[in-house]
């Protein structure tokens, strides 16, 4: 068997035993898919999140905070368009529906990130905690993507 190969074999293993896990555990009752940090040019202190945050629960999620080792504080924020001119804001919350979800994209709806003491480099990763208001809170890994490799939405 080819060495390319037995990488296909080895991931396809990899892959199954991960779907198999999830199947096996008790359902998270919060997911996070699609997360990424912005990585930026070196002296930058202040960065961005974005992540898609699905809630399998039948009951709605208030996301109400942020927290990251790499980050002094973290704050949700969003994007808006007033008197022609992009802004954004601090929220104090972002409720996810029962059996719905929020995304966080650029342009809308982000976690901003203070205080970096390093830049971030793309191929980093770096943990992301969120804390809700009557759910469970939820650590994921997220890993640094370079705004040059953003995707305009
Ligand atoms: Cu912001």
């Amino acid at each position: 068997m080819s060495l390319s190969k037995k990488l296909v074999f080895f991931i396809v293993a990899i892959t199954l035993s991960a779907c198999g896990d999830n199947s096996g555990v008790a359902e998270s009752s919060m997911t996070v898919s699609d997360a990424y940090i912005r990585g930026l040019p070196p002296g930058q202190t202040v960065t961005a999140a974005f992540m898609t945050v699905n809630n399998h629960q039948d009951k709605d999620c208030k996301l109400v905070g942020a927290a990251s080792p790499v980050a002094s504080s973290a704050e949700i924020h969003e994007h808006s368009h007033k008197n022609g001119k992009m802004s954004m804001r601090r929220v104090d919350s972002l409720v996810v529906p029962a059996g719905g979800n929020v995304s966080l994209v650029p342009g809308g709806y982000h976690l901003m990130m203070f205080g970096l003491e390093s830049s971030l480099k793309e191929g980093e990763e770096h943990t992301l905690t969120l804390s809700f208001e009557g759910c469970e809170e939820l650590s994921i890994v997220a890993p640094v993507q370079s705004v040059l490799n953003e995707k305009a939405k």
